[in-house]
């Protein structure tokens, strides 16, 4: 619901507990999600992106609600963060009119214009462009909003995305580009397939500032990405920020990712886990009690469950959806 994803996006705009527990709920969406899928519930595919939750609310915290931002099919966790009620998300995903665009979409396209959540795209690379097409309009029309682009290390090897950075560079266009560095694209290491192992260096070629970012750390992302955000709206242009992150699942559905390193999923689970590393911070700095901790774990936990029978209880988008929102140009003569 609007209203409510408008009040929710300005929770992680302004209070780290809320981003905490925006993590947990992520986190929990993204297991359920994977349950159904096994049940038979979700039709299609789902990519989820447990490990991942410091990049999605760290960058939802530091964009405004006007800024707009494009991610990929593993968006379900930047669309919470940017404020899409777990019924937006789940409803979406199984396909019924509650969904965030009435169950036409599914798992990979979710939409928000009313928080800057701009279509999520199943396109390797496609959301690029578009934020450089958002940030091209925000100049032309003098706003002083900014767009920014979350997408995969795969993403970083696809022609959208050196065409999208060198556009934004030599149009010095509001746009910042956050690229999501999971060690991994669709069943291969980076390593075998990207020939550096900073992909913040691909910003040299286009003239852009980049860095390297803590992408375990939702405090590290907020302030790198606000950064970025200011020098753009101050006309400077785009930045390149590389998360180094970790994805837990394998690329799809049921992949379980044999083919990683042994030891390597434990080691970021273990010692690198986002949500543990900001729970001890808040908690270290009296931010946060155990108390508060368990209790956001039962809310959450109850919060998605209730998602899951109110999807469960919505219709399916049916055949006459699918010629909704489609618009044809005028002909002469018509
Ligand atoms: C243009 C294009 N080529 C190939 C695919 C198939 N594909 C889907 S995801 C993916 C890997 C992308 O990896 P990365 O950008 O690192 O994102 P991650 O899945 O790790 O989030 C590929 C090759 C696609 N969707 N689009
Ligand atoms: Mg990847």
């Amino acid at each position: 619901m609007t209203s409510e994803a408008i009040a929710r996006r300005e929770q992680v705009r302004t209070d780290r507990v809320a981003r905490y527990e925006r993590m947990v709920e992520i986190r929990a969406l993204e297991d359920r999600v994977q349950e159904l899928f096994a049940e038979g519930l979700v039709h299609g595919t789902t990519h989820t992106a447990q490990g991942q939750e410091a990049v999605a609310v760290g960058v939802a915290a530091a964009a405004r609600a006007t800024d707009s931002v494009t991610c990929t099919y593993r968006g379900h966790g930047v669309a919470l963060a940017l404020g899409l009620t777990p019924l937006d998300v789940i409803g979406e995903i199984m396909g019924r009119t509650v969904g965030s665009i009435g169950g036409v979409g599914g798992s990979m396209h979710l939409c928000e214009p009313a928080v800057g959540l701009l279509p999520t795209f199943a396109i390797v690379g496609a959301g690029i462009p578009v934020a450089a097409g958002a940030a091209l309009t925000a100049q032309v029309r003098g706003t002083d909003t900014a767009a920014v682009a979350v997408f995969g290390d795969g993403s970083s090897n696809i022609g959208a995305f050196h065409e999208g950075l060198n556009l934004a560079a030599i149009w010095s266009l509001p746009v910042v580009f956050v690229c999501e560095n999971n060690q991994y694209g669709e069943y291969s290491r980076i390593n075998l397939t990207t020939p550096i192992t900073d992909l913040a260096d691909r910003a040299t070629s286009y003239g852009m500032p980049s860095q390297i970012v803590d992408g375990q750390d939702p405090d590290a992302v907020h302030a790198a990405t606000e950064k970025a955000l200011d020098h753009a709206r101050a006309g400077s242009g785009p930045t390149l920020l590389e998360m180094k992150t970790y994805r837990y699942a394998g690329h799809s559905r049921a992949d379980t990712a044999p083919y990683r390193p042994e030891g390597e999923f434990e080691d970021w689970y273990d010692n690198r886990d986002p949500i543990n590393g900001f729970r001890a911070r808040l908690e270290a700095e009296g931010t946060l009690t155990p108390e508060q901790v368990d209790a956001i774990g039962h809310e959450v936990a109850a919060r998605i469950e209730a998602a899951v029978t109110d999807a469960e209880a919505s219709p399916r988008a049916g055949i006459e959806t699918m010629f909704a929102n489609i618009v044809a140009p005028a002909t002469e003569g018509t």
